[in-house]
């Protein structure tokens, strides 16, 4: 797709910003030691990336689906972690609130989620309920002016820096499945919540993940957001940005290690000549690039038709996040390959890459679920 100016620039700012603010100094430490940069993230909001989604007047930059998946793509081509920082007040975090805030919550929440002073994350997931996200044992009991929350949720990104956390709770016991199910806006230094140690993780270090145990958290009743027992589908269409979002995080990595290979592939020699001289090597190249369009093309339109509130833009999220994490997976295969043994060595990139590449047909549903979706649709 030939991108409108606006977007072009839009584009080259973003390139700018992560070629020279994710030095690779700042990546490998982030690998090695995992953790968290604070400083890269207030830098983030000091350009108005953490709010690029977030409407004007609640402090945001009010852009639509498509600057922010040239955002995460452009921030990912140079560090799929760091593209997480900006992804996170946007989407699964941000994205609730906006989508069924009521004024008074928006006004509350989302200046300082935009500027950065806040950070949100998003927690569904339980050791029990991950694709089955609907078997939610997290309770909220009405009780006076609060709801007391009880359970526990995990693999939740971010938890350990968090501020507050969008919670998932079941409402109504006697309603079955997702029924019954409501969201809420927790503070997560309100007693009973007691945050895990952060996971171990095969990548995406530099963004902390852990549980988030609740042990009869008051939470006010100004904190339900949205409709009473209408949680479940509220996590599933803030599930359709996030979904779109991480295939725009799949595309970027996608795109960097295709720059790595045909550098090294132009450089390294043998049999005298450089690798990319084979057919072996350079078909590889072909098959990358040609995977990669084909989900760039895949993945705008869907940012177009999401912002359009066209009926099968559920479906395309779905098709953008299953066709471009599983590209991104062979790509990245493809990389180290060329590579050859320096791939399998942390000094160079495409190794990290491979790593990060993998958790992307897992998170915010896995590739199986994605096809679920889809055939959901098209049969029903
Ligand atoms: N937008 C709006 N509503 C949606 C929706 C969407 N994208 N997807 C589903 N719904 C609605 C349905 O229309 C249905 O509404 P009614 O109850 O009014 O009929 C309701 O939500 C339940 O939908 P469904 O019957 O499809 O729910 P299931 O329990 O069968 O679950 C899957 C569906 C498996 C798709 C869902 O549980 C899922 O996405 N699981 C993966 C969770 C996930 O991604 N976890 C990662 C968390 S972040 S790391």
């Amino acid at each position: 797709m030939i991108l409108p100016e606006k977007y072009q620039l839009l584009r080259k700012n973003f390139r700018n910003f992560a070629e020279t603010e994710f030095t690779d100094e700042l990546q490998k430490k982030l690998d090695i030691e995992g953790g968290y940069e604070a400083e890269m993230y207030h830098k983030m909001a000091r350009y108005g990336f953490t709010g690029i989604k977030i409407p004007v007047e609640y402090g945001g930059q009010g852009g639509d689906s498509l600057a922010y998946v040239l955002m995460i793509e452009e921030f990912a081509r140079v560090c799929p972690v760091l593209a997480i920082y900006a992804n996170t007040p946007n989407s699964l975090g941000g994205g609730p609130l906006v989508m069924c805030g009521n004024e008074e919550q928006k006004k509350k929440y989302l200046p300082d989620i935009a500027s950065g002073k806040k950070h949100i994350v998003f927690a569904l997931t339980e050791p029990g309920a991950g694709s089955d996200a609907g078997g939610t044992l997290t309770t909220a009991v009405a009780d006076g002016d609060d709801f007391i929350l009880n359970g526990r949720k995990c693999f939740v990104s971010g938890a350990p820096i968090a501020d507050y956390a969008i919670i998932y709770a079941k409402t109504d016991p006697s309603a079955k499945g997702s029924r019954g199910i409501s969201m809420f806006i927790v503070d997560l230094k309100l007693p009973g919540v007691t945050i895990g140690k952060a996971e171990a993780k095969m990548g995406i270090n530099g963004y902390p993940t852990s549980d988030i145990t609740l042990d009869n958290v008051r939470v006010s009743k100004a904190d339900l957001l949205g409709p009473l027992n209408d949680g479940f589908r509220m996590a599933m269409k803030t599930l359709d940005g996030g979904r779109l979002g991480i295939s725009a995080q799949a595309l970027g990595l996608a795109q960097g290690c295709r720059e790595e290979a045909i550098r090294y592939a132009k450089e390294r020699k043998q049999f005298g000549k450089p690798i990319a001289a084979n057919q072996g090597v350079s078909f590889m190249i072909a098959d990358m690039a040609t995977e990669i369009e084909a989900a760039r093309e895949l993945i705008y339109q869907t940012a177009i038709a999401k912002d359009a509130n066209s009926p099968d833009s559920s479906m395309k999220c779905a098709m953008s996040k299953y066709f471009a994490s599983e590209m991104a997976n062979r790509v990245a295969y493809k990389a180290v390959q060329i590579f050859g043994g320096y791939g399998y060595i942390k000094d160079y990139k495409v190794e990290r890459f491979y790593r990060d590449a993998r958790i992307m047909s897992i998170y915010e549903g896995t590739s199986q679920i994605q096809q679920l979706v889809i055939a959901n649709t098209l049969l029903r």
